[in-house]
């Protein structure tokens, strides 16, 4: 039995099928969905789930599935973890809402202060916040175009940034987000992203920096350009680690260029890579970043967070929203701070990365369709191509995918081509059950060769 390094669930950190997945109770409320949940609202792994926490999950029918997704890399804390069920059962108990911008409350102050904190920078910071990852971009381009007195907003190829009509413009992928649902938000304006295993070996961060930056001053022009958001490792576009030196080139750019440099870490935030923040990793200082996911054990929150003078460049009541920082959630995300703090998480994802690139080696070596393994601490990916080409192979991904559902086992895939699969547990997972989880992974590649 594996033990969890945080997080305190008391349920038992083993992998158990006693029925396939999904069984037949899942198999009954799945009807029970298909007959009242719109169509459109798709699901990866239909087990219907009653308990989570550490490294599992369990389902109706009594199965423990090992949870290498944390629901979209949000429970980086664990599931239910002891320090974010205590706060928030508390907040819940004294108030469940007053609307900040009616009567304010500390639990958003003190989730500002935290953020001030955390974020990279020294400089003097303030933050709003929101409830959805998607409503924090939205609010970054609504402040990014007051304080600078421009429009247009630069993005890059592969970037997901939401559902809204503007995060729908500034995500690239047409299936399944944005098909038929134009018409989309104007000046926004895609450039090319470092994309390491897709282009010519050796082509260096700053070369692909200066790419983007040709694309944006002769077709755009710094002088109209609010911002520039790019997500410092690609997040729904395929884990992508930009080439060593790309965003500083960008960030110095942006800076000479009057143009706001925004880090969206709504999935690569909050101890995921092994930094607090995936931007530490080069040292880049955002003017502003978006939050969310992480933040808060599960429960929807998001920032932004940018330095003070851009922040209130905003007339007042110009940002805001009847839920933006409900004191539930933010009771949430100071029990999920308090829990990464008290345990250095992100040296844990430095501990889980090493154990992962190991298991990932380890099969790519008797495997060649898998032609990268890439991402930083507990965010990490392989991308899956026919052998020695660059030709993505998503039926292999799909088949694999399923393999480890059927055995209890819940991976994510992501990636345009969908042929990327990306390992995000949660930080409270035991390395043993991890150990195992890639086990079945290993087995899955074996299985559909
Ligand atoms: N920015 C970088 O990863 C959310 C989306 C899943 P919301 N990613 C998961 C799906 O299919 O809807 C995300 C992200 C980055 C913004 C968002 C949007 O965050 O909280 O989903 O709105």
């Amino acid at each position: 039995m594996s033990t969890t390094v945080t997080g305190g669930t008391s349920l038992t950190q083993q992998r158990n099928l006693v029925t396939e997945i999904p069984g037949p109770r899942s198999h009954e409320k799945l009807a029970r969905k298909k007959q009242y949940v719109a169509d459109g609202v798709g699901t990866t792994l239909p087990v219907f789930v009653e308990a989570a926490g550490g490294g599992v999950m369990i389902d109706a029918d009594g199965n423990t599935l090992i949870d290498l997704g944390s629901g979209i890399a949000v429970t980086t804390v664990g599931n239910a973890a002891a320090s974010v069920v205590s706060r928030v059962q508390d907040q819940v108990a004294a108030f469940t809402h007053t609307c900040f911008m009616i009567t304010p409350y500390d639990g958003y102050v003190d989730v500002a202060v935290a953020l001030a904190e955390l974020t990279p920078g020294d400089h003097a910071k303030k933050s709003a916040l929101f409830n959805s990852g998607a409503e924090a971009v939205e609010n970054a381009v609504k402040i990014a175009r007051v304080a600078t007195g421009k429009d247009a907003v630069a993005v890059f190829d592969h970037a997901y940034h939401g559902r809204t009509n503007l995060t729908m413009a500034m995500t690239a992928k047409n299936m399944p987000y944005k098909n038929g649902f134009g018409p989309f938000a104007g000046e926004v304006y895609r450039v090319p992203m470092s994309y390491p295993f897709r282009e010519t070996a050796g082509i260096k961060g700053e070369d692909a920096a200066r790419r983007a930056i040709e694309q944006l001053d002769k077709q755009v022009g710094a002088m109209n350009l609010a911002c520039l958001v790019i997500e410092p490792i690609l997040g729904e576009g395929g884990f992508v680690v930009p080439a060593d030196g790309f965003l500083p080139a960008l960030a110095a750019w942006c800076r000479d260029n009057e143009v706001l440099f925004v880090a969206d870490e709504i999935q690569s935030g909050f101890c995921r890579t092994g930094d607090w923040f995936a931007c530490d990793h080069e040292g880049v200082v955002p003017d502003l970043i978006t939050t969310a996911k992480g933040i808060a054990g599960g429960l929807p929150l998001a920032a932004v967070t940018g330095r003070a003078e851009l922040m209130d460049a905003v007339h007042a009541g110009g940002l805001g929203g009847t839920y933006g920082g409900n004191p539930v959630a933010c009771a949430a995300a100071l029990g999920a701070i308090e829990e990464m703090r008290a345990h250095d998480l992100p040296a844990r994802a430095r501990a889980i990365e090493a154990i992962i690139r190991r298991r990932l080696e380890a099969i790519a070596a008797d495997h060649p369709v898998i032609g990268d393994i890439r991402g930083r601490g507990a965010m990490m990916a392989i991308e899956l191509v026919t052998p020695g080409t660059l030709d993505p192979d998503a039926a292999r991904a799909g088949a694999v995918a399923a393999y480890c559902h059927s055995q209890g086992v819940v991976v994510l895939t992501c990636g345009t081509w969908g042929n990327v699969f990306r390992f995000l547990p949660p930080l409270s997972i035991g390395d043993d059950l991890l150990e195992e989880a890639f086990d079945v992974v290993a087995e899955a590649f074996v299985a559909t060769a």
